[in-house]
């Protein structure tokens, strides 16, 4: 069970359309595979999502992060010694992505070892999730188009609306072009990635009170400590701390101050080690908990619904696992599939994912 080495390989795989938001666009999934091999021959996969935007990561940036500092303190050390490596790890402050691949890789090569699934290491709570489904920044009949392909390609009957433009009817229109087309029977929550000021989200939640909304995320920054706090109290739906609540740390004081009502938990950033602890605190002080989405590919997707499944907070609200969707093509061999609204963790050992070798060679962007 010893690391012998921990790889990074950059990839790229092309979006069919990009998916925009307040704080970005992304027309590429151009990720860093990561494997951990032991000395017993396993080999633990997960992938890290370079966010620039939202955590200052990038690609080549993950890649030498991993090959100069993580790997080094990492080999020799048993996939048991996590609270070790995370120790190394946390010597270097930021990279969460990077961190956060070796550590699901650490899991996946342990389950492997011991031949049992990550979802059952970590709670073995159910097999599945309900998934959400992220709209990206268009115009009110496409996203509702979009939506509308969702519900009868996938059976998904909950949205994750991206909101935050200027001015706020142009997101507020396609809030109500939604709930008008798909009907009551869906349930629909708005992201706003801080593009707002705590007025105009007060304005645009105002606006929308009679779609029935779920949540609201992020729809202005946390930066202005008086303004969210304003904004949250006045709301009567939870409001979800998502990039501003990284660390356990800041879940607390989000939520301590007044400045969220729920919370985020996305693997991609915070692994399974950190997201175990944060959903433990969000039991302990009785929030929300959404599996979020970090515009995961195939195998960050499985690594979502892995850990999501295992617990029950984190599998009673719908997971944002489906925007893999809108990429042309993935590493995985048998590529994962929505059915009847959900997405199941893969049965096997660890988190039973295999790789294709061709799709790998063929993406990889080292070699
Ligand atoms: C989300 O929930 O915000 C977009 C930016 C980011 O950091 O994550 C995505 C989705
Ligand atoms: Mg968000």
């Amino acid at each position: 069970m010893k690391i012998t080495q921990v790889e990074a390989i950059p990839f790229a795989i092309p979006y069919r359309k990009p998916l925009r938001f307040a704080s970005g666009e992304v027309h590429a999934a151009e990720h860093v595979l990561v494997r951990v091999h032991t000395d017993d021959g396993m080999v633990g996969v997960a992938e890290a999502p370079p966010r620039p935007f939202t955590y200052g990561e990038t690609q080549a940036g993950i890649v030498a992060v991993i090959d100069s500092i993580f790997a080094p303190q990492l080999a020799g050390l048993s996939l048991l010694d996590r609270e070790t490596a995370h120790a190394r790890l946390e010597r270097t402050v930021g990279n969460p992505t990077a961190k956060s691949a070796i550590d699901m890789a650490m899991w996946d090569a342990l389950g492997r070892t011991l031949d049992v699934s990550v979802t059952e290491l970590l709670g073995g709570f159910t097999d599945r999730m309900r998934v959400s489904h992220m709209l990206g920044f268009d115009e009110p009949a496409a996203m509702l188009a979009e939506a509308e392909k969702m519900r009868d390609n996938y059976g998904i009957t909950t949205f994750k609306v991206k909101v935050g433009r200027r001015p706020v009817f142009l997101d507020t229109a396609v809030v109500r072009a939604l709930r008008e087309g798909l009907g009551d029977s869906v349930e629909l929550y708005v992201d706003g990635n801080r593009g707002w000021t705590a007025a105009e989200s007060a304005r645009a939640m105002k606006e929308m009170a009679d779609l029935d909304l779920v949540f609201a995320e992020e729809l202005c920054p946390a930066d202005d400590v008086l303004g969210r706090r304003w904004l949250v109290q006045q709301l009567d739906v939870p409001f979800i701390a998502d990039e501003s609540a990284v660390t356990p740390a800041d879940v607390t004081r989000e939520i301590l101050g007044g400045s969220a009502t729920a919370v985020s938990i996305k693997t991609a950033r915070t692994g399974f080690t950190r997201s175990q602890r944060t959903h433990h605190l969000a039991e302990g002080l009785g929030l929300e908990v959404v599996m979020g989405n970090q515009i995961d590919g195939q195998l960050g997707s499985l690594c979502s619904v892995a850990f999501g499944a295992a617990y029950s907070l984190t599998s009673r609200r719908a997971g944002e696992l489906s925007n893999f969707l809108d990429m042309s093509d993935d590493l995985l061999a048998e590529p994962l599939r929505i059915s009847d609204g959900e997405l199941t963790v893969r049965p096997g050992a660890g988190l039973g994912a295999e790789l294709d070798p061709d799709k790998l060679r063929h993406y990889r962007q080292d070699s």
